[in-house]
């Protein structure tokens, strides 16, 4: 992992330095970063995004049709705007479009990360964004749970006010009830502001919190006889963004005054914790 990071690193900074010959006008970054997007510009960046497309449910007979089109995925005002529209009759499968996009880098234990985002204006059930991880492992075939999901935020409109975190393992996953999370964690301000979610993620244990690195919702200690099925949070993870519709987390009952619902993402950030 530390050699992953290393190559980050180094990455990252030969990507500085190119910034910084073609541009002056980049703002500075914060000290000890491994690696950012701040969502400047006009466009989202190809290299370090994938975006996932189509309405096969995602597991949880969702309803949205994932596009990568300008209308679902767009950058403007220093933010990733995730757009959820309403394209046909409603309540069905593939009845509205959205998006949900992937990382092409991955990130382990030893960082810090912050997300700042905007949930969609509150209007009624039927919503489902997240700012999540799953392990690297499964790009290779290595099946879920088993790859391990890290939830640093999860919000259903259904539950105002509140967000979610949660681990998912071959051990710990909602499929049997034994997944470990934050339970609800009360921000009523999450519809109406920006707030910085995050995580504090070490091999012994991971942290989640909220706006303050200091002010800690959830943690989760690696156990004492640990392996990849109760602690694959030692191997990397990729970033996943995404607006939900409907579904069985999300909700059935989906209020159509939702659309369009914008999912603001104002940035994501690594940075390198020290021992
Ligand atoms: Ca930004």
């Amino acid at each position: 992992m530390r050699i992953l990071l290393l190559a980050s690193f180094s990455l990252f900074l030969s990507l500085l330095s190119c910034k910084e010959n073609s541009s002056n006008s980049e703002p500075e970054l914060p000290e000890g970063l491994l690696w950012a997007d701040e969502f400047n510009g006009t466009e989202w960046d190809r290299e370090e995004w994938i975006p996932e497309f189509g309405a096969s449910g995602w597991g949880n007979q969702e309803y949205q049709n994932y596009t990568a089109s300008k209308e679902n995925l767009s950058v403007s005002d220093g933010t990733l705007k995730i757009t959820a529209l309403k394209v046909g009759d409603g309540q069905g499968r593939g009845d509205y479009t959205s998006a949900r996009i992937t990382s092409a880098k991955t990130f382990g234990p030893g960082t810090l990360i912050e997300v700042r985002a905007k949930i969609p204006d509150y209007k009624g059930n039927g919503l489902w964004p997240a700012i999540w991880m799953l392990g690297d492992s499964i790009r290779k075939g290595t099946p879920w749970p088993t790859c391990g999901e890290i939830d640093i935020m999860e919000y259903v409109s259904r539950s105002p006010d509140v967000f979610f975190s949660t681990i998912h393992s071959a051990a710990n996953n909602h499929t049997n009830g034994t997944q470990i999370g934050s339970g609800n964690v009360p921000l009523p301000s999450i519809e109406e502001d920006f707030n910085t979610f995050g995580i504090e993620w070490q091999e012994e244990y991971i942290k989640f919190f909220v706006n303050d690195r200091s002010n800690v919702i959830f943690r989760i200690n690696r156990p004492q006889d640990y392996n990849l099925n109760n602690w694959p949070f030692s191997e990397p993870h990729f970033f996943i963004l995404n607006l939900a519709v409907g579904g069985t987390f999300g909700g059935f009952d989906v209020n159509d005054d939702n659309f369009p619902a914008v999912f603001e993402i104002d940035y994501v950030r690594v940075y390198e914790l020290e021992d």
